[in-house]
């Protein structure tokens, strides 16, 4: 069953039928404002953080779903009939009206046709101002002359989530509402920077702040009592909860279509009119939307690519892309499961999610890595959770309710969580993350930038990276492997002083690029020493590690070991084998063994299962993994995340058409038709699948804030493709199935730009015969920099 299809024309997802079982949502707003949306209009505004700069309300986990919104209800003057331009709140029935939702990058459009008026509201937020702007359009399609209301809703929250849902003794007598000009204003306890308004570029006929006064005693959005009787009434208050509603009558001729523009912004009334002014003018609503295209546009151009596979296509030019962007500048924090309650960034998840992205957004990027590299400790771990704005240079306090973003900025003490609260992993994603960052934009001298610690004293870039690999380096086990602590990548096996395989694999990869910069700086004596440590981790893991047919996953404090063919429950796991080929800690026989065990125990037709078989009996020693339930999330889901790393481990064996087999089973992009079982978005990879020990095998969940958005990208680009950034150039090196006989990729990196045509006469799988640049030959898979402004012509002849 399918809900709609891609429309890569106009790079948007078209829901042609809005009665899917879940929210299919998209994200507004690349800069302060983010609102993130359904496809039936519901969802919430935030300036910055959802956590302390709340604009509008979303009651998560609702029944119904998805409300409220972001609304616009029609009304038939002459009959008294309504509707909704989305299809709820007021869901007319689809036999009689039509609905199509389509959710573009950084936009959605809501289109409806009742009853002959066509209207359509799109909602967007320009790329320079702090506004969702809803431009609606409404056209009379029949042919006689209709006398017709507009009503807008939303709901206002109190700026602090946590006062908004749990503290109501300031949130309904501290906040207040009111009309003046046109706008109407939101606001508490005197913080201009933090009041919202709503405007429109019309004089309303009337208009309401109040909610239960718009929306009527028993009432819900569905059928609120103000456009049941075709007007508002006017209220304003200084208490209780408030909501923005602006009326406006209008008849329409037949044939005639009227344009009208809603702005819901941050800021008090003198914002608004600023807003207004400009908005109101409808030129400065098309430039903001052309901007907010072209600065798609511009992003995507950085790296698209032609295969045969036409979900790819989609997913890499487009969605992909997109997903991972909105992880790394939103971080994980805001979505409809993730409700905003708590903000800030995850170390592993914001180091891993900005590796995907240098190319398309550097500056980001960099922000991401220091920010990281701020909340590092001096010992080289990092703080789990922390909100960047704890380690700004400016230690003087803050006057009380003066930012618009008030995070409260904790005693350094208090968020030192110290290491029993430490992850194994976190810190050592950077490294590679920063190796990539300097590959991406030739920025070596980043390495040398003084960042302060989170504790105490500062360090460069480069020495920051060196107390990250000796943290790990200093923290084994009995075994020599590195200790598990409070979890390592897997958030649900608490090993403490248990061992993760995992870990120190990862520790491995990490030296790899730690390494290639200190040659690539001439640091010998760095060189040597951490060569040397890496040999000795390698030695030690296929010593301590191996099962006879694959990697265990770990060892527990009292020496049980996890992922053993002689487990009962949990034998193999997806991690630990995926990652000794990533890391290159397996040998090529090793590595086959390990990955064809994986296929043989975890694969199935929406991808690998994290482990096999899930674990029904609790054992804390393992961890929280075991008392998930069978199939769900890391206790035997398809975990999307993971399934990433085996694509890019089968690349590494030279194995394309597996790498491909792994990576179409995963794809969202093939579930398009069978909605029935995916339930989720087709455009966007999900946290998990349910696996097949659970009764809902093949049901995704948790769509856009995964890891797994920023690693595909990665995994493809990088390892399937091939087309990987070095200091000096571009290696390629692609792993393709073995039916496809070309692709192309146009790549622009540092300023020039490589049009790579890559053909596959003999079908290979890995390997290139030759290559020509301009023309010319080169000796090996690789380009070096090109002039600025420069077209290269790079054609690859695998064999
Ligand atoms: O790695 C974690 C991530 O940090 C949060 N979500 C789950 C992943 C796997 O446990």
């Amino acid at each position: 069953m399918r809900y709609g299809y891609f429309d890569n024309q106009n790079r948007e997802y078209v829901i042609e039928r809005p009665d899917i079982p879940v929210s299919w949502t998209n994200y507004l707003g690349v800069k302060d404002m983010c609102t993130v949306i359904s496809h039936n209009a519901g969802g919430y505004s935030f300036y910055k953080t959802p956590q302390y700069h709340r604009i509008t309300r979303f009651r998560q986990n609702g029944v119904p779903l998805d409300r409220p919104g972001h609304y616009v209800y029609l009304r038939d003057d002459e009959t008294g009939d309504y509707w909704s331009i989305s299809w709820q709140p007021v869901g007319k029935s689809l036999s009689i009206a039509k609905y199509v939702c389509r959710h573009g990058l950084s936009y959605s459009k809501f289109i409806c046709d009742y009853n002959n008026i066509h209207a359509e509201q799109w909602l967007f937020i320009p790329l320079d101002d702090a506004v969702e702007i809803w431009d609606v359009r409404v056209k009379n399609t029949g042919i006689s002359r209709r006398k017709l209301s507009i009503f807008t809703y939303a709901e206002f929250s109190y700026h602090h989530i946590e006062i908004d849902n749990q503290n109501l003794q300031m949130s309904l007598y501290a906040s207040g509402s009111s009309y003046k000009d046109g706008i109407i204003e939101y606001d508490f306890f005197y913080i201009p920077d933090m009041y919202h308004f709503f405007a429109s570029n019309f004089e309303p006929d009337s208009f309401d702040c109040v909610r239960d006064i718009f929306i009527g005693n028993y009432r819900t959005e569905t059928n609120p009592i103000a456009v049941e009787k075709g007007m508002c009434s006017n209220s304003e208050d200084l208490t209780g909860n408030h909501c923005a509603s602006l009326h406006k009558r209008f008849i329409l001729e037949p044939g005639e279509e009227k344009r009208f523009i809603f702005m819901l912004g941050v800021g008090d009334r003198n914002k608004g009119r600023e807003i207004k002014e400009k908005y109101s003018k409808f030129e400065n609503v098309d430039n903001s939307f052309y901007e907010l295209k072209k600065y798609w546009d511009d992003k995507l151009s950085v790296f698209q690519c032609t295969t045969p596979h036409e979900g790819l296509n989609t997913m890499i030019n487009i969605w992909n892309l997109y997903q991972a962007e909105t992880c790394v500048v939103w971080s994980r924090f805001a979505s409809f499961i993730e409700v905003g309650g708590r903000t800030g960034l995850g170390y592993r998840d914001t180091a891993q999610d900005a590796m995907s992205i240098p190319h398309t957004n550097p500056q980001k990027c960099k922000q991401r890595i220091i920010e990281l590299l701020k909340a590092q400790t001096s010992e080289g771990y990092g703080l789990h959770l922390f909100e960047p704005e704890w380690f700004e240079e400016d230690d003087t306090p803050k006057p009380k309710f003066k930012s618009p973003t008030i995070v409260p900025k904790p005693k350094k003490d208090s968020i030192i969580h110290g290491i029993e609260d430490a992850c194994s992993d976190d810190a050592l994603w950077l490294i590679p993350t920063i190796s990539e960052y300097i590959k991406e934009t030739g920025e070596i001298e980043f390495l040398d930038m003084i960042i302060p610690f989170a504790d105490k004293g500062q360090a460069s870039v480069y020495e920051h990276m060196k107390r990250i690999i000796d943290f790990t380096a200093k923290h084994v086990g009995p075994h020599g492997i590195a200790k598990g602590l409070r979890a390592d990548w897997n958030d649900c096996l608490n090993l403490g002083d248990g061992e993760s395989a995992m870990v120190s694999m990862l520790h491995y990869w990490a030296l790899q690029s730690f390494i290639e910069i200190a040659r690539y700086l001439g640091k010998r004596e760095d060189v040597e020493k951490y060569s040397a440590l890496a040999e000795n981790i390698k030695k030690v893991c296929n010593d301590v590690l191996w099962d006879g047919r694959w990697y265990l996953r770990g060892i527990t404090a009292n020496g049980l070991k996890i992922g053993s063919n002689e487990c009962e429950e949990g034998k193999i796991y997806l991690e630990s084998n995926a990652w000794a080929v990533v890391s290159g800690v397996a040998d090529y026989e090793r590595g086959i063994s390990a990955m064809d065990a994986v296929y043989e125990y975890l694969f199935s037709k929406y991808g690998l299962h994290l482990l096999h078989p899930p674990y029904s009996k609790p054992n804390d020693e393992i961890g929280f993994v075991t008392r998930v339930y069978k199939g769900i999330k890391e206790n035997g889901a398809i975990f999307s995340h993971a399934n990433t790393w085996a694509w890019v481990a089968e690349c590494k064996l030279g194995r394309g058409s597996r790498a491909m087999e792994l990576y179409n089973a995963l794809l969202p992009y093939n579930q398009n038709d069978i909605i029935e079982i995916r339930e989720s978005e087709p455009y966007s990879y999900c946290q998990f699948v349910y696996g097949k020990y659970h009764k809902s095998f093949g049901k995704a969940r948790h769509p856009w804030l995964t890891g797994t958005a920023g690693w595909a990208y990665h995994a493809v680009t990088h390892w399937i493709l091939g087309i990987r950034p070095t200091f000096d150039g571009l290696v390629i090196d692609p792993c393709i199935p073995s039916n496809w006989d070309k692709f192309e990729v146009i790549r622009k990196f540092r300023g020039a730009t490589y049009k790579i045509t890559v053909h596959n006469p003999n079908r290979v799988e890995k390997g290139v015969k030759n290559i020509t640049l301009n023309g010319k030959d080169l000796e090996k898979n690789f380009v070096s920099v090109q002039p600025k402004g420069s077209i290269n012509e790079v054609i690859v002849v695998m064999g």
